[in-house]
């Protein structure tokens, strides 16, 4: 699909995936195809075939970009950040905002093209991030827990920190332990909180969060990191809903027990993270803001996006 005059209204994650009680269910994603670092494989890696498609304000689309800087790809994966308004018709790449850069690669006017030129039926939710294969022009993969892992572990010959390991074997059930609850009751547990349509599954997303703030909290408060000594992809997955949260998610998604400069090992965590080489650049408070508060008419109808707190001057105020 190559014109913009076909492009349709899509449904948002908020409207398709309610249950019949009023919570939030995720649906699962649909491209599940993995890039190998053997040659022969559909998906092969390469330097400058893979291209990343993102929003800035994104948690999920901002874990891939994350492991991108830390394992030194910039050079060996493009990437295209979208609008930060999600509009009726989804992500749009008009580049009319600070840090958005339009399809370099396609030209296309809408996010929903990228998925439709892949496959022409896909009837499913548009989301960011993409991974798309330049070379078969299709999407690689659309879940960003599988792109971080290929980003980790397939590109070591392109890689400036080969030696950097996210998702080391000897770790390997630890990670997925500490991941069976920071996705369901952190990452995906504000969006639970914000997106209900019930006092009941607000009032239970809510509990699970903080109790799962706590834990991290409790566990950041002994060790530097989730797992222990050395940084891995769990700490990443955390983060990008940690730096998220004090501008966002406590006023917009109500979850407003507290606020993570009030817990002083998670804020710590948060800095450490910030000060990582790279990191820095993958964070942008202003998209985050303005995708948030503006794109979610049904829960801030005039759009109006609040001017604090500044984060970023907090963090910069933490001793590690
Ligand atoms: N399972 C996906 C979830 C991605 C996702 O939900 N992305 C949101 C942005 S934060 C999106 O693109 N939503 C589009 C919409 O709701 O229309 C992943 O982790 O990669």
């Amino acid at each position: 699909m190559d014109s913009q005059d076909t492009v349709q209204t899509t449904g948002n994650t908020w409207t398709r995936e309610i249950a019949a009680d009023g919570a939030f269910e995720r649906t699962a994603t649909s491209f599940r195809g993995m890039v190998s670092e053997d040659r022969s494989a559909r998906h092969a890696a390469e330097p400058g075939r893979y291209h990343l498609y993102v929003s800035l304000a994104c948690p999920w689309a901002h874990r891939t970009l994350i492991v991108r800087a830390l394992k030194g790809l910039q050079q060996v994966i493009s990437v295209d950040v979208v609008h930060p308004h999600l509009t009726d018709k989804g992500w749009s790449f008009d580049p009319e905002f600070v840090g958005a850069t339009g399809d370099t690669v396609g030209g296309r006017a809408y996010l929903q093209q990228v998925y439709l030129e892949a496959a022409p039926d896909y009837a499913g939710v548009i989301t960011v991030p993409v991974l798309w294969d330049k070379h078969l022009r299709t999407i690689v993969n659309n879940e960003s827990s599988d792109i971080i892992r290929m980003l980790n572990s397939a590109f070591q010959a392109y890689s400036t920190a080969p030696e950097l390991d996210l998702y080391p074997e000897a770790l390997r059930n630890e990670i997925d332990a500490v991941n069976a609850w920071v996705y369901p009751s952190i990452n995906n547990g504000v969006y639970r909180s914000g997106f209900a349509q019930s006092q009941h599954a607000h009032e239970r997303a809510v509990d699970e969060l903080f109790s799962a703030l706590d834990r991290a909290e409790q566990l950041l408060a002994a060790q530097d990191y989730l797992c222990g000594g050395v940084l891995t992809e769990a700490d990443v997955r955390l983060f990008t809903t940690l730096i998220r949260f004090d501008a966002v998610y406590h006023t917009h998604f109500k979850c407003n027990r507290r606020l993570i400069a009030q817990y002083p090992a998670l804020h710590r965590f948060m800095a450490r993270l910030y000060r990582l080489p790279g990191v820095a650049d993958t964070v942008s408070m202003e998209q985050t803001r303005f995708h948030y508060y503006y794109s979610h008419r049904h829960i801030n109808p005039t759009g109006i996006v609040p001017a604090g707190p500044d984060v970023l001057q907090q963090l910069a105020a933490v001793t590690l």
